[in-house]
């Protein structure tokens, strides 16, 4: 028996250090790393079994091709040298007729590692494709973020032990923060107050003190209105304001709009409990915000999140060791140079950018020049995930598209593609984990050989180079070389000592220095509250937009499964349940629906059935929640949540606006 140190890559902001026990060959179990700065050896319910997810008999091992029609899942094996050389012919004719930018690469968060993200990206710059904008997670709240606090790097959870008052505000960290829960817990042991702000009472709810629910896309509103209080209160910290931020007086000029009594009819928070918030958040030491990101996936999303970066300024918390934020991520730079892997150098001239959110619609452009003729897509779902879920499946089932998918199960969009090609598991590779939620890095090596015919991410696109005659050095570098070479020009890695580099190269995870929370990566240096750049140069409250539908639809990550990932595992799809939407009982009521009926949730999109479940106090009347993305095989009537979810974007960012969606519900006669 032999253990390896590697890491989790998926989408998740703890990047949990793990230990593989193989035997050589085979992964036998996988455990998390005890001696991991922050994750400390625990790992959540998803990843204590990952020996299921690698040895899975439902694995993809060789490259298919399709033999049904597109949708249908039937494929023949096919070597890898003749898919190679169908992918050369197809877009050799492609590149004839209609120029590179008619491919286009569609990659995402499936592995989060660095060269198994980013390499690709490399080979289709080469290629002149065209390019894919990767706004569907938190786009919005990141343009909201910089535009008020540039790219300043946010608090590291672990500050997060010396703060006084802890607010959570819609994150469901339970499922999406597992390794925040002791932090949680531990202030409350402490007797300091911990308040959850959310449109959903989910799990999260039972480990804080209190948990206020408001109408979906009204935090603005709230925000506006807690700063009038603590104005009102004279708990504002002026020298904090004076010193670090620029615009404020304009900004309070605009606080008598808000005063709780009008902020309560907007959001559903009684004035009462506004007035308490305000006070509770003012008087703290030094008070935190978890901001998670489902409030930001809206038409204001971006709005929101510079509304919500305006109540650490307002209090001075920055100043305080444990105040400030969290949720936006504490890395100001990537601690590793990620133009090395994507080289964006290797682009002849500017291409065609087409937003991940509109695929649908990108691929159903025709008037477009040129218009899109090939689709490839590695480490996402798109068909599971995105938006104008009916609207896609039809355009991928187009006979003129050509559709290769790189995955390691027959997901939802695997089964559209003309060519399938098999992808590896992270401990079947070598590579660099920078974490996005808290300030830590890791290198892992390939603890097993992959099973079959199975390639990484890079190994692919080292054969597609080949393939194509791209003899730059760049692809001749092994997945191990390009390990090394990006450590070694990786600028921000300049100061680490020769025990971090000791730690790294033995598979450990070190820990990189907290930003500091007084130096703002602004044009002023200064928290830039009046931001004469954008459209909005005042943050300001924008009202949810009205549909001709009642209820607002948001979506709430699962504990069981990952976005689509996880989905291959029938131990968790079983414990996380049917495709079910959740409403308040005033809502089931009105419309003669009780807990466990089979309904159909609607709107100018489509309709997706659902199991009901009714609850009394889960969220606001007028809100219904999605859980999880579930898979069209596990839908009940072909079609599933993202089927509601426009391709509207945000309004800052051009990102997703998955939590923007109106429907109407009615009961399956
Ligand atoms: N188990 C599990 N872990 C995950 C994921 C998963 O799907 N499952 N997803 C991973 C990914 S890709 C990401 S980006 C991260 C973070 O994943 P996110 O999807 O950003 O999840 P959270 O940050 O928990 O934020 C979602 C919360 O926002 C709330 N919410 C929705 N609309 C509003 C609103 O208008 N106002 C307020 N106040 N709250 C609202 C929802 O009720 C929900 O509880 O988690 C990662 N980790
Ligand atoms: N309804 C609803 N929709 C959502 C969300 C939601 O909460 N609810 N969440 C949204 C968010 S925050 C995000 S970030 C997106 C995520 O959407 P995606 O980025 O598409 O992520 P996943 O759904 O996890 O799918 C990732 C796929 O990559 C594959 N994969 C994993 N590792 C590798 C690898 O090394 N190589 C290759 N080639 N493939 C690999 C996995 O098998 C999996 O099928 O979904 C968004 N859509
Ligand atoms: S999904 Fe998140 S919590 Fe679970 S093991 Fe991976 S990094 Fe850790
Ligand atoms: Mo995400």
């Amino acid at each position: 028996m032999t253990f390896a140190r590697s890491a989790c890559p998926y989408d998740c902001p703890d990047t949990c250090g793990l230990i593989v026990e193989t035997d050589g060959k085979t992964v036998l179990k996988v455990k998390g790393d005890p001696e991991h700065p922050v994750t400390q050896g625990y790992v959540c319910r998803k990843m204590q079994r990952y020996d299921l997810s690698i040895n899975s008999p439902d694995r993809l091992l060789r490259p298919l091709k399709r033999t049904g029609p597109k949708g249908a899942g039937k494929f023949a094996p096919i070597s890898w040298e003749d898919a190679l050389a169908e992918i050369y012919r197809n877009w050799q004719e492609c590149l004839d007729r209609h120029g590179p930018q008619a491919i286009l690469p569609f990659f995402s968060s499936g592995a989060m590692s660095s060269i198994a993200r980013e390499g690709g990206a490399s080979f289709f710059n080469r290629l002149g494709a065209s390019t894919i904008v990767r706004t569907i997670c938190a786009g919005g709240k990141s343009a909201g973020w910089e535009a008020i606090m540039g790219a300043s790097g946010d608090l590291d959870p672990r500050e997060l032990a010396d703060s006084d008052c802890l607010i959570i505000w819609g994150s469901s960290l339970t499922s999406t923060r597992l390794h925040l829960l002791p932090i949680v817990q531990n202030a409350r042991k402490l007797g300091r107050p911990v308040i959850l702000v959310e449109a959903y009472r989910g799990e999260t709810a039972k480990h804080c003190d209190e948990t206020i629910l408001l109408q979906p896309g009204s935090d603005a509103a709230l925000v506006l209105s807690m700063l009038h209080v603590l104005k009102e209160e004279n708990l504002l910290d002026y020298a904090f304001l004076n010193q670090y931020t620029l615009g404020w007086d304009k900004l309070e000029a605009t606080l008598a709009d808000f005063p709780p009594e009008t902020a309560a009819g907007i959001t559903g928070v009684p004035a009462a409990t506004i007035h308490r918030l305000a006070r509770l958040y003012g008087q703290a030491k030094a008070p935190a915000i978890v901001v998670g990101t489902g409030a930001t996936r809206r038409r204001n999303g971006a709005m929101t999140a510079r509304c919500l970066a305006l109540l650490p300024a307002a209090v001075g918390a920055w100043g305080k060791a444990g105040g400030g934020m969290a949720g936006f991520g504490p890395n100001a730079v990537s601690p590793v140079n990620l133009k090395l892997v994507a080289r964006p150098d290797f682009r002849a001239a500017p291409a065609r950018a087409v937003n991940m959110n509109r695929l649908a619609a990108a691929l159903g452009d025709a008037s477009q020049e040129p218009p899109i003729k090939s689709l490839f897509v590695f480490g996402a779902n798109p068909l599971a995930v995105g938006g104008n879920q009916a609207a896609l499946m039809r355009e991928l089932a187009r006979e003129d598209l050509f559709t290769v998918v790189h995955e390691r199960f027959l997901t939802d969009t695997a089964r559209y593609a003309d060519l399938l090609l098999p992808a590896t598991f992270s401990v079947e590779q070598a590579d660099i984990h920078t974490c996005y939620g808290h300030r830590t890095l890791q290198i892992s090596r390939a603890a097993v050989p992959p099973p079959g015919e199975c390639r990484s991410n890079w190994n692919l696109f080292r054969c597609l180079a080949r393939v194509f005659g791209f003899d730059d050095p760049h692809f001749q570098r092994s997945e191990e070389e390009m390990v090394e070479h990006v450590l070694a020009n990786s600028p921000e890695l300049a100061n680490l000592t020769s025990e971090d580099w000791d730690t790294l190269r033995s598979g450990r995870a070190i820990s990189l220095p907290f930003a500091d929370h007084l130096r703002f990566a602004t044009p002023s240096g200064k928290i830039e509250i009046e931001n004469p750049n954008c459209p909005e140069p005042l943050p300001k409250f924008i009202p949810p937009e009205i549909d001709r539908y009642p209820l607002r639809l948001i979506n709430v990550p699962s504990a069981f499964t990952l976005n689509s990932t996880f989905n291959e595992r029938k131990d968790l799809t079983a414990a996380r349940g049917p495709l079910a939407l959740r409403l308040h009982e005033d809502d089931a009521r009105r419309r003669g629906i009780a807990d466990g009926a089979r309904i159909v949730c609607f709107n100018a999109l489509a309709e997706v059935e659902y199991t009901a479940r009714i609850t009394s106090d889960g969220m606001l009347p007028g809100t219904v929640v999605a859980e999880g993305v579930y898979p069209l095989s596990l839908s009940h009537n072909g079609l599933a949540t993202n089927a509601l979810i426009s391709e509207r974007l945000s309004d800052l960012g051009e990102a997703t606006t998955l939590n923007d969606n109106a429907v109407e519900v009615r009961l399956v006669p």
